[in-house]
């Protein structure tokens, strides 16, 4: 597959982005730098590869992560969107009337794509006709009119006839009553005046709905330049990449698709009529850098997020002292909540990695068994037990331990879980810091209890 290479050394930093202890200016330096060295080495162009790291370095010592998001998933999160305006906005091709050109250079995959376009389009129930247009290479009249015949839709063409622009018009003329008409133009070896002169003809004379750039996945570092003249001279609406089944480096086109602005529509992934995939910007990213579903992860962070004041008014019931069961029922229901937990962790393959330092499948389980088992503990409790958890003795302990069908050790348990916190926030009462922290850690969405142990 086109941009293995990339994706390898992506995966890689960003591997190293989730182990990093801390982000701070060293770590943003590095990170940017094995940025760089990944693009070039794939053939991204050198002004995008600059501008790229320079924004990476600028919003990651700037920007602060939301609440609910560590700095290393919003570091992730900055380089998964700075790589996202490479690719460009999602963005389908409408599935309605219209005329629809190809254009691009020889051999890169214009005849092919018009079919795999006819059977996308016929497959959505369109009436398609394909129109052969290229009037220069020999054999492109009867290679269109087979691969018309194998995807069963109508052909127009006129063999030996040397004008495209007559050729088109009596094409359109006979596929009237055709909702979707494809035409197939020339290609040349490299980009010269007369291929731009014919296709501009052509786009002056119909002015097609649609202009789509064909470009090869494989095509090195002049991709640029040349997606930026045929973009002068016909205005490219979007690009279908052919060959992403290959191997080469392909970040040529990609800055090709950055330096024009349309959108990918598709990518061509195979010799067939079926090998045509839509784009879909986000997920190709994601299986790129191997984030699984990112938009998933941070559709969780959402929900998790709380504002400056809830953050404020926990913290201060927190440290009023008064801090009872309760609030430590309140602060789990709302955080803890069952499947915010597990979405997370299902969006976030990386936790999965062996050695990727992340909680692991056993944590999260530990974790929400635990959470678990104390609301039901706490659901037996009475409202005065709650607020005055002190007063728990041993009778009522084993009255808990059997309405909540739990050992009389997990009530205990729970309790002196309890009291470790309570007496840690006690202890650091009136301490700046810890108060900054505790704002910190709530905004977070930190509520494990070993957190506030730990300090
Ligand atoms: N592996 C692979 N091959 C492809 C793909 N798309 C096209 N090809 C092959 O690339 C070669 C050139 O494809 P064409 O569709 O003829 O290219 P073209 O742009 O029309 O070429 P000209 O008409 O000569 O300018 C053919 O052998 C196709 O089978 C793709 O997505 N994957
Ligand atoms: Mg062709």
């Amino acid at each position: 597959m086109v941009l293995e290479g990339l994706a390898g050394s992506l995966r890689e930093t960003i591997r190293k982005i989730s182990r990093a202890s801390y982000i701070d200016k060293d770590t943003i330096k590095e990170v940017s730098k094995e940025l760089q060295r990944a693009l070039l080495k794939a053939d991204v162009n050198v002004k995008l590869v600059l501008e790229l790291s320079s924004t990476l370095e600028r919003r990651a010592t700037e920007e602060k992560p939301p609440a609910g998001m560590t700095e290393q998933d919003y570091m992730i999160k900055i380089i998964y969107e700075e790589l996202l305006k490479i690719l460009g906005e999602d963005s389908k091709i409408r599935l309605t009337e219209q005329t629809i050109m190809l254009v691009g250079l020889y051999g890169q995959g214009k005849t092919t794509s018009a079919g795999k376009l006819a059977k996308f389009f016929h497959r959505k129930g369109l009436s398609v006709g394909l129109i052969a247009a290229d009037i220069h290479r020999p054999g492109a009249y009867d290679q269109l009119e087979q691969i018309a015949r194998q995807v069963n839709v109508p052909f127009y063409g006129e063999r030996n006839v040397k004008d495209p622009i007559r050729i088109i018009r009596n094409g359109l003329a006979e596929f009237r009553e055709i909702k979707v008409k494809i035409i197939d133009t020339s290609g040349r070896d490299s980009l010269n005046q007369e291929l731009i002169e014919e296709i501009k003809g052509i786009k002056r004379e119909f002015n097609p709905d649609e202009v789509l750039l064909v470009m090869d996945a494989t095509i090195g570092q002049q991709a640029g330049p040349q997606a930026q003249t045929i973009n002068e001279a016909v205005g490219i609406t979007g690009v279908i990449i052919t060959k992403m089944d290959g191997t080469g480096k392909g970040g040529g086109a990609l800055s090709a698709v950055a330096s024009i602005h349309a959108p990918v529509y598709f990518i061509g992934t195979g010799e067939h009529m079926d090998d045509l995939e839509v784009f879909n910007a986000k997920k190709f990213l994601s299986r790129l850098l191997g984030l699984g579903d990112l938009e998933t992860l941070l559709e969780a962070f959402k929900e998790t997020e709380i504002t400056e004041e809830e953050a404020e008014e926990s913290m201060n019931r927190l440290m009023s002292g008064k801090f009872n069961l309760k609030d430590m029922y309140d602060i789990w229901e709302k955080f803890a909540q069952p499947g915010i937990m597990r979405k997370m962790f299902d969006a976030l393959p990386l936790a999965k990695m062996p050695g990727a330092g992340k909680i692991g499948s056993d944590d999260i389980e530990n974790a929400q068994n635990k959470l678990n088992s104390y609301r039901v503990i706490m659901d037996s409790m009475t409202f005065f037990e709650l607020e005055h958890p002190e007063e728990i003795n041993a009778k009522r302990i084993s009255r808990i331990a059997r309405g909540s069908g739990k050992d009389e050790n997990d009530v205990r348990n729970l309790l002196r879980e309890f009291k470790a916190m309570k007496n840690n926030l006690k202890a650091m009462k009136g301490n700046r810091g810890f108060k900054k922290l505790m704002r910190n850690q709530i905004k977070a969405g930190n509520f494990g209890l070993e957190n506030i142990e730990g300090l």
